[in-house]
Order: C-alpha cells, then sequence, then structure tokens
C-alpha cells in the first residue's frame, strides 16, 4: 500500500538542488558519498545550507572496506589528522549489509563508511547554491571521531545556534555551535550525552527559558520518541518531559525525530518531524505545540505531509528517505530543504493552511 501525501507539495524542478558531485572532497584520493540533512539559515540577504558531508577514502581493492576515523587529539582536519581502518570484505565476523555502517555478529555497529563534516553552500534565490571548497567545521575531540552529522539551526537573539549529532565509538551526543555569520564558529560543547539526536531549539525564550525537542534512543525499555526540555543558557537542560511516541503500525511506527526548527504561528508551533516505519522508509509529519507550553501536543498529523516518492527520494545511497533539518517560512509558505535517500539534497514547498487542514 503506498501512502499518498494529502497536501500540494511542490518540489523544485532543479531538485536535488545539491548533489555529492557538486562537492568537493576534502583529500584528493576520497570520494563524497553524501552532501545531504542540511541545516538552513537567512543570513545576509542569502539562504545558507550546512550541509552534512559524508566521505571516504576512495574505495580501490573491493576485497577492502577503508572506514576513515579522526584522531581525538587531531587538530583540524589533515592527513595525519584521520586514521584509515583497513577491514576485509569477506571477514565472517563482520556485517557489511547496510551501507551505512559496519556492524559486528551480535548486531552492534562498531564503524561507520563514511565520516562526516558540516559545510556551507549559500544562494540568493534559494535553488542555485555556491558550495564551499574546503569543509567549515570540522570533527574534534574524543566524541567527534566518527564524524558530525544533521545541523540545526536556529537564530536566538541574532546570534544562529547549530545542533549536531556527535559520533564516536562512545555514541552519538549531542553537540551546540554557535556564529553570527557561518565563517567563524565556537564551539559551545556538548549538550546531551549519548545516545541522543534530533534536536532542535525554539527560536525565543518560552515562559523564561530556552527550549529544546530531542530524541533519546532508550535501550531496552523505551522507544526512540521525542522529548522536551528547558534550560537557563542553552548548556544546561533539565525538566525533560515526555513530548510525542510513536503510532502502533504505518510510517512513524519504529522512530520519530524533530526535523525543522518549531515555525510559531497563531495557533501554535509547528513541528515538521521524521518519522520511520520498520523497513527504515522515512517520511515527513507535523504537529502542533502549545505557544506557551511546547510541552503540549494540541493535534498531529495521522498520515504524513510528504512520503518518498521522486526517484531521487526512492533510489540512492540509502533510498527510500525524506529528512528535513530546515525550512524558511515566508508569507504562510514553507520551503522545507530536505536530504533525500542519505545522499543529496532537495527542496519543497507547500502552504501553512494545508498543514493546518491536516492537523484539524
Ligand atoms: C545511523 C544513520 C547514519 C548515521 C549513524 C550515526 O546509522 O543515520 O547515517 O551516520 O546513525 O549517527
Amino acid at each position: 500500500m503506498t501512502v499518498r501525501p494529502q497536501i500540494g507539495v511542490r518540489r523544485s524542478p532543479l531538485n536535488p538542488l545539491v548533489t555529492p558531485a557538486d562537492v568537493k572532497p576534502s583529500f584528493p584520493d576520497w570520494e563524497v558519498l553524501g552532501a545531504f540533512n542540511a541545516g538552513v539559515a537567512e543570513c545576509d540577504g542569502e539562504i545558507v545550507l550546512l550541509l552534512r558531508v559524508a566521505e571516504r577514502p576512495r574505495q580501490t581493492d573491493p576485497g577492502k572496506v577503508l572506514v576513515p576515523v579522526m584522531r581525538a587529539d587531531a587538530d583540524g582536519f589533515h592527513d595525519a589528522a584521520v586514521r584509515i581502518v583497513e577491514l576485509d570484505r569477506r571477514d565472517p565476523d563482520l556485517d557489511f549489509s547496510d551501507q551505512r555502517v559496519v556492524k559486528n555478529r551480535r548486531g552492534e555497529t562498531i564503524w561507520l563508511t563514511s565520516i562526516s563534516h558540516l559545510r556551507v553552500a549559500r544562494s540568493r534565490d534559494g535553488e542555485r547554491f555556491t558550495i564551499d571548497e574546503r569543509p567549515t567545521v570540522v570533527p574534534a575531540g574524543p566524541l567527534e571521531t566518527w564524524g558530525i552529522e544533521d545541523p540545526r539551526i536556529t537564530k536566538i537573539d541574532g546570534r544562529y545556534y547549530v545542533t549536531y549529532s556527535a559520533v564516536s565509538e562512545k555514541g552519538v551526543a549531542v553537540g551546540l555551535l554557535s556564529t553570527d555569520d557561518f565563517r567563524s564558529f565556537r564551539r559551545e560543547g556538548t549538550i546531551l550525552a549519548p545516545t541522543n539526536k534530533d534536536v532542535v531549539l525554539f527560536p525565543e525564550r518560552i515562559g523564561g527559558k530556552y527550549m529544546m525537542v530531542h530524541r533519546p534512543v532508550p535501550e531496552g525499555i523505551g522507544k526512540p520518541e521525542m522529548w522536551i526540555a528547558e534550560s537557563p543558557d542553552l548548556i544546561h537542560w533539565g525538566n525533560h518531559r515526555f513530548l510525542m511516541g510513536l503510532s502502533a503500525s504505518g510510517w512513524e511506527s519504529a522512530r520519530i525525530g524533530a526535523g525543522c526548527v518549531p515555525i510559531r504561528t497563531d495557533e501554535g508551533w509547528l513541528l515538521l518531524y521524521h518519522g520511520a516505519d520498520r523497513s527504515h522508509r522515512y517520511c515527513m509529519g507535523a504537529a502542533l505545540l502549545a505557544l506557551d507550553d511546547p510541552g503540549r501536543v494540541i493535534a498531529r498529523t495521522a498520515e504524513p505531509i510528504m512520503v518518498p516518492e521522486a526517484k531521487y527520494e526512492t533510489d540512492g545511497f540509502f533510498g527510500g528517505v525524506v529528512f528535513a533539518c530546515g525550512a524558511i517560512v515566508r508569507d504562510g509558505l514553507v520551503t522545507m530543504y530536505y536530504g533525500v535517500s542519505d545522499e543529496s539534497t532537495a527542496s519543497a514547498t507547500f502552504r501553512l493552511d494545508d498543514v493546518f487542514n491536516l492537523l484539524k
């Protein structure tokens, strides 16, 4: 059964807007696998994408898998900073069936097949992007040796705050950066311990507190569902509350997580989020949270607002994925930027009113 999106979603005719072929690898003998799951902001009259660029050494020997990892004490992204782990494709103890990761026989992820950094792309029209030649933010320290991923950007009091996944053998934690111009960044540290992902910050204080939606991944008891927390300073987070959970079956029955920064509307905070089923098909849905208490869910979409349908969404490095990390809203029209198939970046527009009709 295919679930059709119920609202008028217009995909850009230029999709995908950014592909791996558009991005220069960090090293001459590397290849870019993905330029996707980008954070989005408006800065100095331009649309800025902070792309997740996933890359690896070119794999020349079909019998080997070369895994790149950063050294924990590296100072920057250069040859000596990266260690290449050579794995034997025929090793009976290793499982390469998920192209994103390497697992052992117990099903535990022991390596990622690529390392990600963040790279700026800029555009005047929101569709034609100029991508920086060099990485903008690179992994650093013991908690980022496997890379940094999936940034979300929130402008608060005139400064941009970037939350991202910090990946290492210690797990997936959440890091925070801040910037005024997307040229120089300040590291604000690790704000959530593993395993946590998909953090979006609200663009203003509510009841005097900064707020975030986050997505822990409980082991054994509990499921990957959305939580909400608050902070006096964006660094220390507390008063964690459960926000919303999985459905029993269907498109959001395996995991959900926040996508774009919550959009303030008269009716409440509109949260665009992703939901996946057990076959790892990722769709986008929406929820409406109370303006004065975003821990209260007013409504959510029973059906997704967007499902992987276009060829670039169904086929690719990891097909069947639409995954948004940011959007621009102008005059009731949402332009959502989203990763497709863990490979490229696309955009789609839809009306806020159409989403509200689905929520009512
Ligand atoms: C999952 C996928 C990968 C990602 C890792 C670590 O396996 O989302 O794309 O690299 O988690 O975050």
